[in-house]
């Protein structure tokens, strides 16, 4: 079956790192053959620096990657068409479907939500009023009835692998300036501007156990350089009382997903962050993408329903205390020191909500079933 997936990048790197691990999970599934159309090649450079460095096509993973113009003229049809986020598709890629005798499947790929309306709207069918072809409607979530969560065959043994005993040192060969402790707490930071930064700044300075704070080439540096005084620079750690802030370079996918893995606890944001945090089975705080007419308050409270369910009561009022003050919702007292106490507990249960999720199909699963319902 051939796969065309349509993205455009409206900002960050969600839109395009939501898309691109579709595509190569569902090209990893032969034989389904993936074609990924993308309008930013800035930005698909950074997360594939393999990429030409003008825009052309090129094949990593066995998907093969074009430039959006492509699709701008005209071009062989697939018979599954993936719209990442209502981007809306090239009009004369568009025609083509119209005019053609047996129109490709049409997918509009939705947000990950927790929410429970997107159950009553995942795999609805909705005429284009253009065309009056079908599109169908496509959500990722936690539950049966969604379209699941992107998990590639082989994302629990490289976890796996990069939690072994030797998993901190060789990351420390790789990236850790000399002093950097293999046996601190570790904590990952990807996040937006964020007024809580600082507070949480002060409470890994002065905390009772050596933090080594990660943080990858990003927005957040923003606020964290003032707070250490200094200019960027990649690659290099500072220490400020307990706590040492190592610098990262904007990481491959495999070497997030690894940090991801090694880390006690991780800042993740979006939406992509969000999954890998959840696929790594360590306890983490997500800040969600923050929405007009505070949407994402919607999102993160119905995660947390979901993610709490198994949760004891003091330890859920832990994890919502650190969630809400982290996404603005009001500083909440001892947030950080009440998390960082819980922590083993906290981990088992990460662990226990990893091996939950992980028990039902993934999302190309569900999208194969979906596309091809008579294919074993
Ligand atoms: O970058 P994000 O904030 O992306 C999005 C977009 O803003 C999008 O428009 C919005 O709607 C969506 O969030 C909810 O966060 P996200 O989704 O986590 O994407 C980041 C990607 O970058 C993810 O695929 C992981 C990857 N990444 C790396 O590959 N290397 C890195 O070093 C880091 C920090 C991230």
């Amino acid at each position: 079956m051939q796969w065309d997936i349509f993205c455009r990048v409206v900002d960050n790197f969600g839109d395009i790192g939501v898309s691109w691990r579709l595509a190569r999970a569902l090209a990893q599934r032969s034989p389904h053959a993936v074609r990924l159309f993308v309008d930013d090649w800035d930005t698909l450079r950074r997360l594939l620096p393999c990429a030409p460095a003008v825009p052309a096509p090129f094949v990593d993973s066995k998907v093969s990657v074009q430039p959006w113009a492509v699709a701008e003229a005209p071009t062989t049809l697939a018979d599954g068409v993936i719209e990442a986020f209502a981007c809306a598709l090239p009009p004369i890629y568009l025609a083509a479907m119209r005019d053609t005798q047996t129109p490709p499947v049409w997918i509009n790929l939705e947000y990950l939500s927790a929410e429970d309306w997107i159950e009553d709207c995942h795999g609805l069918p909705s005429p284009d009023p253009a065309t009056g072809l079908a599109k169908t409607f496509f959500f990722p979530g936690f539950t049966a009835r969604s379209g699941g969560l992107i998990r590639e065959p082989d994302v629990f043994s490289r976890r796996d692998a990069a939690q072994a005993e030797t998993g901190r040192h060789q990351w420390l060969a790789a990236y850790g300036g000399a002093d950097v402790s293999a046996s601190a707490q570790w904590i990952s930071l990807f996040a937006y501007d964020n007024p809580r930064l600082v507070p949480r700044l002060t409470d890994w300075q002065i905390s009772e156990t050596p933090v080594v704070l990660w943080v990858p080439e990003g927005t957040v540096w923003r606020g964290l350089m003032p707070w250490l005084g200094e200019s960027h620079a990649a690659q290099t750690c500072w220490q400020r009382g307990a706590l040492t802030v190592c610098a990262l370079p904007f990481l491959s996918m495999e070497d997030y997903d690894r940090l991801l893995a090694m880390c006690d606890v991780n800042f993740v944001r979006g939406e992509d962050s969000f999954v890998r945090a959840q696929w790594a089975a360590r306890p983490f705080v997500w800040q969600a993408y923050p929405q007009a007419d505070a949407a994402h308050v919607d999102k993160m409270e119905a995660f947390l329903g979901r993610y709490l369910t198994k949760v004891d009561t003091a330890n859920a009022a832990v994890i919502e205390a650190m969630w809400r003050d982290w996404n603005g919702l009001g500083a909440q007292e001892q947030a950080w020191q009440r998390f960082s106490a819980a922590l083993p507990t906290l981990r088992q249960h990460a662990r226990q909500w990893c091996d939950q999720i992980a028990a039902t199909d993934g999302l190309v699963e569900r999208l194969v079933k979906m596309v091809q319902p008579d294919v074993k």
